[in-house]
């Protein structure tokens, strides 16, 4: 049988499951692209009037968990937990997950109850491109023919970064994103990939761009001047124009300019990779209101994280399950008091000149910083400072000795041209007594508080002739 009959299957067992349990409970991962699977099957289980509950969770809590219900649900994670050890007769479980597992496909021994585990990597789909958490959720609200949900395939997608590399979605995400739009939900839109779509004045958008330091990377005016230069004009009426509100014409036009600068700036072994810092696919939904951040894929996405980031990840699943009274109003409270935090904490990073130079890389030491959104604020900080070495931050996990939390973020250019950080972190974090891992642009690790010298040193000796 093909690997995709294999899977069908697979997900028809899992739809017998669900029509047959009362009460379910759903465990989905406490990030954007969980949030949102968890949202996919609490619509779906809504639907089927199903008793339910979900809950969302950080991947060190599912040892402790005890099963109570007659179904439980995990998703976007249990693939690579010991998930089978929690069973008991008569429990049932289904994993939906799209991380590496660490069982193999067909798994019956040592587990008692029903347990059926569906991880995209036994057929042959790479969960770190081809489909996210929520994709593998939305497959199996495809079997009781839910197709309006395929949008939120296509954001747990774009919030799992799962459309960088390949500067769109390809692959599994590819055939959601068909689904999604063949009911007139998302419009796919080749573009410029600056963030900030539908509510950033183009020129703060331009301002952002940080994987090369370009005259405008942090500088309005200049930003401004080079659009006045092309004959674009940045207001309409007294409304600043956002990007979504640009024609072709005067997006092809940015294009060509950034494309010239960037070419001046970057080494030749780079030049290739340029037209793809610029220009991607982008995603709009087309239930949602212009000029609202739900209206972007990206910009949606940062709302969730800004939930999930200050531990309220139920006022994301409220928004995405279509409640766009009070949960929007605290979703954009909380996307405000997110947004004050980061610029207070950047300050903070540069009044006091704490980015420090190694000779292969960056680092901070951001104990100032809430250890989950240590990698946010590396990723903003980033295009303060050297574009060509990667950026370290770290702050201890919760207060003192508890371990250190470490995150890593680069300029894209450093991915295209084939390092991985991901896996790079990880090796070094284990020397360090700590384990880590991620996507090649974004990642992290956990090590102990003693080694932080250690990881440093070690890291910018493995970085030795491969930057
Ligand atoms: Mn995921």
């Amino acid at each position: 049988m093909e690997n995709n009959q294999i899977m069908i299957k697979a997900f028809q067992k899992a739809h017998e499951m669900v029509k047959n349990a009362e009460n379910i409970k759903i465990y989905s991962h406490i990030d954007c692209d969980g949030i949102t699977a968890g949202s996919i099957l609490s619509s779906t289980l809504d639907r089927l009037e199903k008793d339910h509950e979900v809950e969302f969770i950080t991947l060190d809590k599912i040892d402790d968990l005890s099963l109570e219900n007659e179904l439980t649900i995990f998703s976007d994670l249990g693939s690579g937990q010991n998930v089978h050890k929690l069973g008991n007769s008569s429990s049932k479980i289904i994993i939906l997950d799209h991380h590496p597992p660490l069982r193999p496909m067909i798994y019956d021994n040592h587990v008692s109850g029903e347990f059926l585990e569906i991880n995209s990597h036994y057929y042959g789909i790479d969960g770190s491109f081809e489909v996210s958490g929520g994709g593998m959720a939305y497959l199996l609200a495809r079997t009781f023919g839910f197709y309006d949900l395929s949008w939120l395939g296509v954001l747990s997608a774009v919030g799992d970064m799962q459309n960088n590399m390949p500067g769109k979605l390809v692959g599994l995400n590819q055939k959601i994103l068909t689904d999604s739009v063949n009911k007139n939900l998302v419009d796919p839109i080749n573009d410029l990939t600056f963030y900030g779509r539908q509510t950033r004045p183009v020129y703060v958008a331009l301002s952002y761009f940080g994987d090369v330091k370009l005259p405008i990377t942090n500088n309005r005016n200049e930003s401004i001047h080079m659009l006045n230069k092309l004959g674009i004009p940045t207001k309409n009426g007294k409304k600043a124009r956002v990007l979504s509100d640009l024609s072709k014409q005067e997006k092809s036009l940015i294009f060509s300019e950034l494309l010239k600068m960037l070419s001046r700036e970057v080494p030749r072994k780079y030049i290739k990779y340029v037209p793809k810092l610029i220009s991607g696919e982008s995603y709009e939904f087309l239930e949602e209101t212009k000029y609202s951040p739900l209206r972007d894929a990206s910009e949606f996405s940062t709302a969730i994280n800004a939930c999930s980031r200050h531990k309220h990840p139920e006022i994301a699943l409220n928004v995405i399950k279509g409640n766009r009274e009070l949960a929007l109003d605290e979703m954009e409270t909380l996307a405000l008091e997110h947004r004050r935090y980061l610029a207070q904490k950047m300050d903070w990073i540069r009044e006091e000149d704490r980015i420090i130079d190694l000779k292969n890389l960056q680092y901070f030491e951001g104990s100032e910083i809430k250890s989950e959104l240590i990698g946010t604020v590396a990723g903003m900080i980033l295009s303060y400072g050297d574009w060509r070495k990667p950026i370290i931050g770290f702050t201890p996990v919760n207060g003192d000795g508890d371990g250190i939390k470490i995150s890593l973020r680069c300029s894209r250019l450093l991915a295209y041209d084939g390092i991985h950080f991901g896996n790079i972190i990880r090796k070094v974090a284990e020397k360090c007594g700590g384990n880590g891992g991620g996507h090649s642009v974004a990642c992290g690790a956990y090590i102990p508080d003693e080694n932080m010298d250690k990881f440093l040193k070690t890291f910018d000796e493995y970085l030795n002739g491969k930057i």
